[in-house]
């Protein structure tokens, strides 16, 4: 029998692509840098001159399945990490944006094989969106560390 999971260490040598939606700047901006301190702090090289991390900023949600796309063909990344926030208050075709994003994202995910961890917050309102992007945790630290875990584990099966 075979049991395999992914590690949190041995971070030094993964590539990760983030790509961020400029739209509710004020959450994915906190989102980007939870996930970059739990990158750092797992190994990853996450200074300016980095090999290691590349952010690409998008206008929206809807942009992410897109770029995410692109930056899999790229073939240069073990794992991508998209970062949005939908808050449902301030749109009407909330469940559009946040239906077409997952959606995108996950089949991106699967054409391609490469891992992409969905860190689109959607909430009711921006007060959640701040709970969960800073004033009580950070879940972009959450999605960092699944990044990781999910980079480790396709390189363990597929190696
Ligand atoms: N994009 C978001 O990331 N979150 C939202 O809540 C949102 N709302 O409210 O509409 C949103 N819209 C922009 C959309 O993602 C595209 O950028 C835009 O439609 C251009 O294609």
């Amino acid at each position: 029998m075979a049991s395999i999971e992914g590690r949190y260490t041995n971070a030094s040598n993964i590539k990760v692509g983030i790509v961020v939606a400029r739209f509710n700047d004020l959450i994915t901006s906190k989102l980007l840098s939870g996930c970059v301190d739990c990158l750092s702090r797992h190994g990853v090289d996450t200074s300016d001159l980095s090999s290691q991390l590349d952010i690409v900023w998008v206008p929206g949600s809807l942009e992410l399945p897109l770029v995410c796309q692109t930056l899999a063909r790229a073939s240069k990344y073990d794992v991508l990490i998209s970062l949005g926030a939908v808050i449902r208050g301030d749109t009407p075709h909330f469940d559009v944006v946040i239906g077409e994003t997952s959606k995108g994202i996950a089949s991106v995910s699967r054409d391609s094989g490469l891992p992409i961890i969905f860190g689109v917050l959607t909430t009711d309102t921006m007060q959640q969106a701040l709970e969960r992007a800073g004033i009580k945790s950070n879940l972009g630290w959450t999605y960092a560390l699944q990044a990781l875990e999910m980079a480790s584990l396709m390189k363990e099966i597929n190696s």
